[in-house]
């Protein structure tokens, strides 16, 4: 008999395909204009050997080694969900006994799946939260940077989080998309908390047929998807905010600055006008000045200034702009840019960051939220911001700056990890293993057998969301998804709300964490209250039983276009921003008033070190970009068909210029060696002109494959790029990911490269 269950998924909603408890297919949500392929690979990864059967324990752990044991290495032991429950209980208790909350680290990062009720991270804080509290990771990988800027120079996030200004009122108002890092449409796959309708290439595709021009500013001409007809300006990776300055100059010596929204919307003009003049430093920031930083014509860059003075335009950066070292100047530059156009909050134009990083971003869609998971508090309070997680390791007792405070860095003897992967997400891997093994214990549920899970002590089998019953839901899409249980768990897996509960039992608080609801009561209380939220604003929506019963919930579309910043704009005494000045703030006083040498208080150039324009590139001369996959979410459905069926000889694909092939002897399809002194990976060559010279591009999300497992300084046979990216933070300030500032050098793997292993189960030691 076949079952169909509605269910949904970070890269789309889908009804899967059940025949005698297994997922046999998955169809597309039927109103989804554009789902995607990613869903194909569930059945795969669901059924697939990387599954973890049962709960382990590394085998050295169990003998003793705790702080500075090499992890990654050892054989696994099974033992019973009793017997890993009271392990990780008394490990817990006594942790907490002699090293107090903060030396656990239970941040765990990461995308977990779509449900919001089985969220993995959520269910892991609430849990750590009511025993006292743990060390927190704040910000993200995504934007890490940008969120810690923009409240200082806009007063909040919403123009790099939404609600953005939306694709209806760009169609219908702009002329010119200024697109720094493209729109690439592989992003567009992806929605977090599932993507119930895929609008993200039908909005922009409707956008050029209206008329609009589109520029794709980036090394890499597959960043706009060929139905935009984009003019390709292929820019030396990092150099971006030297492209925005040299426009904002343009502009100024051309006198078509808009004087009265300067005057009227925002502070600090004068003093960047004075920057852009050189009048500190002497160097004005020409488009000569500018050509020489970028490998952009002086004739390009003045004329898409002049061209954007002239025309009703949006300009847009994508999230991986700020992934770089000093990553908050080209954002900063580019709202003083558009402030200075004076587009923000007129219809359909101004600055939106993200258009082109996820399905949803300016997508049309009333304002109400989505449906939130369960309550979480911790309350000792130590934090990090994410991204810092090695220095956080490396230097216990120490303090870090982070946007204006200094933070004191905990000594972390417990890490915990539900729902993430920091050996696909973090930077410079092999560093990353060095301070992970300073930790007395590490505790990872996971469904797969991923890096996280292998680098474990004790690994607890967690089921994937088609065992179980949940709702999907997000604030950019306007489906709220029923995920009905499929199957039943495969193998031992249990969901990790039931064993976490099983845990705050032994350790005495179990009525708490679970409030004595199960998983429907739940479900029923999370819709119950949006329900009621929605209400609040005049929207009626189904109750909890009709909304189970039809798979999902429609909202209404909204009547009108959206245009972020409108109100500001008309009149911004009455309804001004949350910064200091109540406006834009061109120079903020704030962030000046840091200190820090690397952020003044206004958009500048702040050169990277690690880059083509520096000394570094004399020994590793490529840029490597590491972005986005199209095959998967990050590492997740790395096992599935078709992440499967991009791989060369095995390896993860990297682009590569004719040019850059032909000088180092290479043809497309062989298996290259990419390294640095940080380490060397394996990759399977693709040879296109489609990037420009001097930069190479491989997606994130390989599954890590060290030649000798548990080794810090061997080769990955796969491909993943995080083992040559530096781990620095993008300034003192913003303290995010800087992956995108990394350099490299490439040749021909020598011999035959081994096999990859990742995909199966790790060795497996004798029963305890
Ligand atoms: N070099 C480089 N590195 C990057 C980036 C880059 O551009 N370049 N991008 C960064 C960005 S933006 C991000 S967001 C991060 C993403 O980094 P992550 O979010 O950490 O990556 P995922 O692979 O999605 O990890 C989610 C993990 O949760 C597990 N999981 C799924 N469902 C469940 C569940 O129900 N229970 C439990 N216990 N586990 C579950 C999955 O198996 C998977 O291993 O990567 C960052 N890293
Ligand atoms: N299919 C799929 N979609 C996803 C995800 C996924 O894993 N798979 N992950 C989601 C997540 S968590 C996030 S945060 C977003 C991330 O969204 P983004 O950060 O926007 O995505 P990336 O693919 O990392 O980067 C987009 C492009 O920026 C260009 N770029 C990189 N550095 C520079 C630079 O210095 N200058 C210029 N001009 N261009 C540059 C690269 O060519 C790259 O292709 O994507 C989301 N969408
Ligand atoms: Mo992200």
């Amino acid at each position: 008999m076949t079952e169909i269950k509605p269910h949904a998924a970070h890269w789309g909603a889908f009804d899967a395909v059940v025949e005698k408890g297994r997922v046999v297919g998955v169809r597309p949500f039927g109103r989804d204009p554009f789902p995607g392929t990613l869903i194909q690979s569930i059945p795969d990864a669901v059924h697939g050997k990387a599954r973890i059967d049962r709960p382990y324990v590394r085998e050295g752990w169990l003998k003793g080694g705790r702080r500075g044991s090499a992890r990654g290495g050892d054989a696994f032991v099974p033992v019973s969900w009793d017997q890993a429950i009271r392990l990780v209980a008394e490990e817990t208790a006594r942790i907490r006994g002699e090293y107090g909350h903060p030396s656990i680290l239970g941040g765990s990062y990461g995308w977990s799946s779509a449900g919001r009720y089985h969220h993995a991270r959520t269910q892991l804080h609430r849990f750590l939260g009511l025993g006292g509290g743990f060390t927190a990771q704040v910000t993200n990988y995504s934007y890490g940077a940008g969120m810690t800027l923009m409240p200082h120079i806009l007063g909040d996030n919403e123009v790099l989080a939404g609600r953005l200004t939306d694709w209806a009122a760009i169609r219908q108002n702009a002329k010119l998309m200024l697109c720094f890092g493209g729109l690439p449409a592989k992003n567009g796959i992806v929605t977090a908390g599932g993507a119930g309708a895929h609008e993200y290439q039908p909005l922009m595709r409707a956008a050029a047929e209206a008329g609009v021009r589109f520029v794709n500013i980036s090394p890499f001409r597959g960043d706009a998807p060929d139905f935009l007809n984009a003019e390709w300006v292929p820019i030396r990776p990092n150099s971006d905010a030297a492209m925005m300055l040299a426009m904002a100059f343009v502009i100024l010596e051309a006198g078509k600055e808009d004087r009265d929204f300067l005057a009227r919307c925002t502070v600090g003009f004068d003093r960047f006008a004075a920057y852009l003049r050189g009048a500190a430093d002497g160097t004005p920031k020409t488009p000569e000045w500018a050509e020489a930083l970028t490998d952009v014509p002086a004739a390009t860059i003045r004329r898409l200034a002049l061209e954007a003075a002239g025309a009703p335009n949006m300009m847009t950066a994508t999230w991986s702009l700020q992934r770089a070292e000093n990553g908050e100047q080209p954002w900063w530059a580019l709202v003083a840019l558009a402030a200075m156009l004076g587009t923000i909050g007129k219809p359909g134009q101004g600055v939106g960051f993200g258009y082109g990083s996820a399905n949803g971003m300016g997508t049309p869609r009333i304002d109400v939220p989505s449906v939130s998971g369960v309550p979480v508090r911790n309350p000792c309070g130590a934090y990090i911001p994410v991204a810092r997680i090695t220095e956080l390791l490396e230097r216990p007792g120490e303090t870090l700056q982070y946007n204006g405070r200094e933070l004191a860095l905990p000594d972390i003897r417990m890490i915990w990890w539900a729902g993430g992967n920091p050996f696909h997400h973090h930077q410079d891997l092999n560093r990353l293993l060095r301070g992970w093994n300073r930790a007395d214990t590490v505790v990872v549920a996971e469904p797969w057998w991923t890096s996280v899970a292998r680098h474990a002590d004790i690994v607890l089998p967690a089921t994937t969301t088609l065992e179980r019953n949940d709702i999907g839901s997000s604030s950019r899409d306007r489906f709220v998804r029923a995920m009905h249980q499929a199957i039943p768990p495969v193998g031992q897996a249990r969901n990790d709300a039931d064993f976490l509960a099983d845990i705050a039992d032994a350790l005495g608080y179990r009525a708490a964490f679970t409030e004595q609801r199960d998983e429907m009561a739940w479900l029923t209380h999370m819709y119950g209250r949006w329900r009621q939220a929605c209400a609040a604003q005049g929207i009626e929506v189904p109750d909890f039983a009709t909304f189970w019963e039809q798979g999902f919930v429609e909202l209404p579309p909204p009547e009108e276009s959206y245009t972020q910043y409108a109100d500001f704009r008309g009149d911004p005494e009455a309804n001004p921003l949350n910064t200091p000045s109540g406006k834009v703030e061109i120079f903020s006083e704030t962030i000046a008033g840091f200190g820090y040498q690397e952020v003044p208080g206004h958009p500048a150039w702040i050169p990277p070190r690690e880059w083509l324009g520096g000394e570094a590139a004399r020994r590793f001369p490529l840029h490597l970009l590491s972005f986005q996959p199209a095959t998967r979410l990050h590492g997740q459905m790395d096992s599935g068909r078709v992440a499967e069926a991009a791989r060369v000889k095995g390896r993860e694909p990297l682009l590569m210029h004719p040019q850059d092939a032909a000088a180092r002897g290479l043809k497309d399809g062989d298996v290259i060696r990419a390294f640095n002194d940080r380490g060397a990976i394996a990759a399977g060559l693709r040879v296109t002109d489609g990037i420009r010279p001097g930069v190479v591009a491989m997606a994130t999300g390989a599954w890590w494959n060290p030649a000798r497992p548990g080794a810090t300084d061997a080769p990955c046979i796969h491909g993943n790029p995080n083992v040559l990216t530096q781990d620095v933070g993008t300034s003192r300030l913003g303290q995010g990911s800087a992956a995108q500032s990394c350099l490299v050098q490439i040749e021909a793997w020598p011999g035959e490269p081994p096999p990859v292993t990742v995909h199966a189960p790790p060795p497996v030691a004798e029963g305890a």
